[in-house]
């Protein structure tokens, strides 16, 4: 059977999050680096692949498909690991990838570029994503001072997309130590098997 072939970008953290998938999943795959830097994911051979020019992409076959929660779903479902095994356990597996995407990582990723210096922006913009970050942790926080995984009572993709961005807390400017909560669930997820850092799942050249 053909391998998936993974685009990615080794400091994307959307990238991490798809990489991190395909090694607790143990799937084997391509892999093809976008120079997002260079213009790469404008690139048209690029932009028929991923309609957005983001990273990550994967293609399986013919199919091409973008967006890493969508991305996490399919390789849930296509492996049969970390995922939901009926529709309500998929549903509140998706309740954490949805909150994750609009109350958690958008804080979490642009105060780690504001800091890093890819991305310029105002103080009070900057601020406005340190709050919304800081917001997130304490909701996150809150769940994990009682539950050990987000879902399902085990380890999901729910867990492996808000890992990715907890993962970049620090270069964020965020003392993970104020959440004991996050802490210990942050380790068991550094525990599961196959678990690597970004530079562990995300090769730094091409392969087939
Ligand atoms: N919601 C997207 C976000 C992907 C994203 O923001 N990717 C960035 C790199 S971290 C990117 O490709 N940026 C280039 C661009 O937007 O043109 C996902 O989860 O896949």
């Amino acid at each position: 059977m053909p391998k998936i072939t993974f685009y990615a970008h080794p400091r994307s953290g959307p990238s991490y999050r798809v990489g991190l998938a395909l090694a607790l999943m143990k799937e084997p795959f391509a892999f093809e680096i976008v120079d997002l830097p260079s213009g790469g994911g404008q690139k048209p051979e690029y932009k028929a692949k991923s309609r957005f020019g983001q990273v990550p992409c994967i293609q399986d076959g013919s199919d091409t498909i973008i967006q890493s929660s969508a991305i996490l779903e399919y390789l849930a479902e296509k492996t049969g690991k970390f995922g939901g095994k009926n529709a309500i356990e998929r549903a509140h597996i998706n309740e954490w990838m949805f909150w994750d995407f609009d109350r958690l990582c958008p804080g979490l990723f642009r105060s780690r570029a504001y800091k890093l210096g890819f991305r310029k922006g105002e103080q009070a913009v900057i601020d406005s994503y340190k709050t919304d970050a800081e917001a997130g942790l304490a909701a996150l926080e809150s769940h994990l001072s009682k539950n050990e995984w987000l879902a399902l009572g085990k380890p999901t993709i729910a867990d492996i997309s808000v890992y990715s961005g907890i993962f970049y807390a620090a270069d964020g400017g965020f003392d993970l130590s104020k959440y004991p909560g996050i802490s210990a669930w942050k380790a068991r997820v550094e525990a599961l098997p196959g678990y690597g850092k970004p530079a562990d799942v995300i090769p730094a050249v091409p392969r087939a």
